[in-house]
C-alpha cells in the first residue's frame, strides 16, 4: 500500500522552497517513512532545525517543530529534551548547520550521548545562502568562496559523531532511499544521539559549479561512488579506492543523559529537604 505522506504534512505550508533536483524532500520523506515506521506519536514527536534550505524541513511537516537560529538546533532540541525526556526529538540540519556554525554543539551532543535523532542533510555545500564552501565540501571542489577549488579537506561525519562520541553512527544517501528510511528508524529507536549522515544534492549550487550534470545524475553518482559496509569488507583495497562508505557503523549502548542526569537530581532532592 502507497505510504500515506498526507498524514504528515501541513498542506497550508506548501509548496516548499527546495529547487527541482534537490534531494532534501527525498531525505524529508524517508525520515516520514522512519517516523511511521518506529511507531512515533505525532503528538509527542518534536522536530528541530536551525537555519537553511534543510532546515525549513520541520515547517512542513506536522509534529511539534522548532526552527530555530542557525547552528543551535541542537542547543534548543537539548533543552526541550530534558524539559520532557518521554519526547521523541529529532533535528534536521544542513552540512554547514551541523558542522560550522554549529560544529561546537555537534560534538557536545555526540560526547553526552542525550537520546536524540540528527540527521545531517548533507549536500556538501551552504545551498540557501549561494553555494560558499562547508567544512563538507571536498578538497579541490569548488564553491563561491573557493572559486579556484577548496584547499580545506572535508570533516567525515561518521568519523567526526563517532570520535566524540555518539552511540549510533550511519551513512546513507538520498539515491538509497530504503537504507536511509531503515537507517532513521533505527536511530529513533536507538536510547541514546544518533546520528545519521544522509548525503544529498545541491545541483543549484554545488553541481552546477562543478559540472556535475542533472539533480538525477548527482544521485547516480552516489550509486557508483558508494559501498556498504559489509560488502567492503570483502573486497581487495584497490576495489574499495575512492569509495564512499554506508552503513551502521556504530551501535552501542551507554548510559542516557536526561537518565544520568535525573539520577544526579534522585540524589540532590532528600538533601534539599525535596526541594527542586
Ligand atoms: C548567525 C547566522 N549566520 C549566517 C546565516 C546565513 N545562513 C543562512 S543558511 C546558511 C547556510 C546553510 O547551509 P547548510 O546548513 O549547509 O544548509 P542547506 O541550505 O545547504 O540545506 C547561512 C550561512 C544566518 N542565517 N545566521
Amino acid at each position: 500500500m502507497a505510504f500515506d505522506y498526507a498524514r504528515y504534512i501541513r498542506p497550508g505550508k506548501l509548496p516548499h522552497i527546495w529547487c527541482p533536483g534537490c534531494a532534501h524532500g527525498i531525505v524529508m520523506k524517508a525520515i516520514l517513512r522512519a517516523i511511521d515506521r518506529a511507531g512515533l506519536d505525532k503528538d509527542r514527536t518534536v522536530v528541530v532545525s536551525g537555519i537553511g534550505c534543510a532546515s525549513r524541513m520541520p515547517g512542513y511537516v506536522d509534529f511539534n517543530t522548532l526552527h530555530t537560529t542557525h547552528g543551535r538546533a541542537l542547543g534548543f532540541a537539548t533543552g526541550v529534551k530534558m524539559a520532557d525526556p518521554g519526547l521523541s526529538v529529532l533535528v534536521v540540519a544542513g552540512d554547514g548547520d551541523a558542522l560550522a556554525i554549529g560544529g561546537n554543539h555537534f560534538i557536545h551532543a555526540c560526547r553526552r550521548n542525550i537520546d536524540i535523532t540528527l540527521v545531517v542533510f548533507n549536500n556538501s555545500i551552504y545551498g540557501m545562502t549561494g553555494g560558499q564552501f562547508s567544512p563538507a565540501t571536498p578538497h579541490g571542489m569548488l564553491a563561491s568562496t573557493t572559486p579556484y577549488g577548496n584547499p580545506d579537506y572535508a570533516f567525515d561525519v561518521v568519523q567526526l559523531a563517532m570520535g566524540a562520541g555518539a552511540t549510533f553512527v550511519s551513512r546513507s544517501t538520498a539515491y538509497h532511499v530504503l537504507p536511509l528510511e531503515k537507517q532513521i528508524a533505527e536511530g529513533i529507536g536507538h536510547k541514546g544521539f544518533a546520528v545519521i549522515d544522509a548525503l544529498c544534492t545541491c545541483p543549484t549550487t554545488f553541481g552546477r559549479r562543478n559540472k556535475l550534470g542533472s539533480g538525477a545524475e548527482m544521485l547516480l553518482w552516489f550509486k557508483d561512488h558508494t559501498i556498504g559496509l559489509k560488502a567492503s569488507e570483502n573486497l581487495p583495497p584497490e576495489k574499495r579506492e575512492g569509495k564512499i562508505l554506508t552503513g551502521v557503523f556504530r551501535k552501542e549502548v551507554k548510559p542516557e543523559y536526561c537518565e544520568e542526569y535525573g539520577k544526579i537530581i534522585e540524589k540532590v532532592r532528600p538533601a534539599r529537604g525535596g526541594r527542586e
